[in-house]
């Protein structure tokens, strides 16, 4: 044997494969969640493509490059000193700079941004643009806070990231708890510090730039998907009875381009609850919602209150009969019993517009019934699509309308529809899972293969 021939590596299996995963990430439970779904389809593509094997693709796709961990100090109204954890998950950079949100919620951990960060590995890669991989953010709960405490805790937050994003090296984005007012406070910061005005992060305001669409680009991104599953087998999202969980961003935005497609938003929901109107949801109510939400930082139970319709508190929204379900708010929002209420309601397909919202178990039963399910890092790849838009219009100091970025967007989830389609149609149906994490897997990978051990 030549002393420089690589060594052949064992086929991968699956159990062991998570069970040393399982052991290096104590505890992770999402991130092992996350890591399962992507390798139960892609250990057999890469068992037929020694390739990937010898070269360690999934262990090494499974590190994150880099995990940086820092204390976030700031004052409250009361002068009080507070102190809260903060997050940089730089996953893996094979093919662009690390990009990916920022979520300020009371429940990120280390678990929460190594899955999230795992995940924008595959959708970026997917969107066809050159775009890495990370996520981050902060055990910051922005409820209840004034807008000096937020400003602060963003001031804060920015002194210390900033000595490790940049434009060409990691361009963080918003998430849960992060729109336009935490992007405008950390932007600030990061140009004050650095005395230098570069795309380093997107989600801009249009004033400093920020690219038209990229509001509502997740939620009309979702759509898209779902009407182009929809397209896939003669159907459309007219007439279409919808249920959106959720009512932040991605919710609002889901909800908006169903009403212009002819659906019928029957509910939305926050962390209390959900609201079921069964006159639908249209465009007047809506804005009666972004509003609420978006500016006063309201509860969804109000919309109840004022349109006399039912608030179930404590409950998620998918015990309505319904067409189609939009999953727009967290993880873990399906879990098993919520795709059988689904299944038995003659769902006809599901989009996931938040990060992971249907457990594996869930995922596995929806699929069983052969329900269209398309993942969340294809369905919601348009918010990230149109931040990688934002760095192109950075970069070249331009300004593109909102046509050209809308026509932009459709393209892009229609690309990656079709990518899903390529790698995942077996016996004339699209199993969505399988093609997105193969189409996302093969781009990253060979990349990472052309590299050598880096
Ligand atoms: P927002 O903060 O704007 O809204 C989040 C919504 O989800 C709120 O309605 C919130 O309710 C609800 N929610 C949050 N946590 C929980 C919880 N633990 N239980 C129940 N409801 C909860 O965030 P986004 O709309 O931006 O994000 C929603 C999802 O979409 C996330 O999974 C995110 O990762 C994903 N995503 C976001 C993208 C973006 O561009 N913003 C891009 C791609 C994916 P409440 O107000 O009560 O907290
Ligand atoms: O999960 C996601 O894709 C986002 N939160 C958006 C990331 C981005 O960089 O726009």
């Amino acid at each position: 044997m030549k002393a420089n021939k690589m060594k052949k590596s064992e086929k991968l299996n699956l159990e062991d494969f998570m069970a040393g995963l399982v052991k290096r990430n104590p505890g992770e439970t999402e991130f092992h969640q996350a890591v399962e779904e992507v390798a139960a389809t892609v250990i057999p593509h890469i068992n037929k493509n020694p390739v990937y094997l010898e070269n360690q693709i999934l262990e090494r796709m499974t590190e994150p490059d880099r995990t940086i961990i820092f204390r976030v100090c700031w004052e409250d109204d009361t002068g009080k000193i507070r102190t809260n954890r903060g997050y940089r998950v730089q996953f893996n950079n094979s093919i662009g700079p690390y990009k990916g949100g920022l979520r300020f919620h009371h429940s990120v951990n280390l678990s929460i941004l190594k899955f999230l960060g795992f995940e924008q590995t595959f959708k970026n890669s997917l969107t066809t643009l050159p775009m890495g991989a990370g996520k981050g953010g902060a055990d910051f709960n922005p409820k209840g806070k004034s807008e000096r405490e937020i400003m602060r805790f963003c001031q804060s937050f920015m002194t210390e990231l900033s000595k490790h994003i940049g434009q060409n090296i990691d361009v963080p984005a918003g998430d849960i708890g992060v729109g336009a007012r935490e992007i405008s406070y950390m932007f600030g910061q990061y140009k004050r510090l650095k005395n230098e005005f570069t795309g380093t992060m997107t989600g801009k305001a249009l004033e400093f730039g920020g690219s038209l669409i990229r509001k509502e680009a997740t939620g009309y991104g979702a759509v898209y998907f779902m009407e182009e599953m929809l397209k896939h087998r003669g159907d459309s999202i007219e007439g279409k009875n919808c249920l959106v969980s959720g009512s932040g961003n991605v919710a609002q935005f889901a909800a908006q381009k169903i009403i212009q497609l002819g659906g019928k938003v029957l509910t939305l929901s926050d962390s209390s609850g959900f609201i079921y109107d069964p006159k639908g949801i249209n465009e007047e109510k809506l804005n009666y919602i972004i509003d609420l939400k978006t500016n006063k930082r309201g509860r969804i139970s109000e919309y109840a209150k004022k349109y006399k319709c039912t608030f179930h508190e404590g409950k998620r929204p998918w015990t309505i009969k319904a067409d189609l379900a939009f999953p727009c708010a967290t993880q873990n929002e399906i879990e098993l019993k919520d795709a059988h209420h689904l299944v038995k309601g003659d769902i006809i397909a599901i989009a996931e517009g938040a990060n992971m919202p249907t457990t594996n178990e869930a995922i596995e039963a929806i699929r069983k019934a052969n329900i269209p399910f398309a993942p969340g890092k294809a369905a919601n790849a348009g918010g990230v699509a149109v931040s990688g838009l934002e760095m192109t219009q950075n970069s070249i100091r331009l300004a593109w309308s909102r046509e050209e970025l809308e026509e932009r967007l459709k393209n892009i989830m229609r690309d990656i529809h079709q990518q899903c389609v390529n790698y995942g149609t077996e016996k004339k149906q699209v199993d969505y899972v399988k093609g997105a994490n193969i189409a996302g897997f093969v781009k990253v990978a060979d990349a990472m293969v052309a590299y050598g051990a880096v």
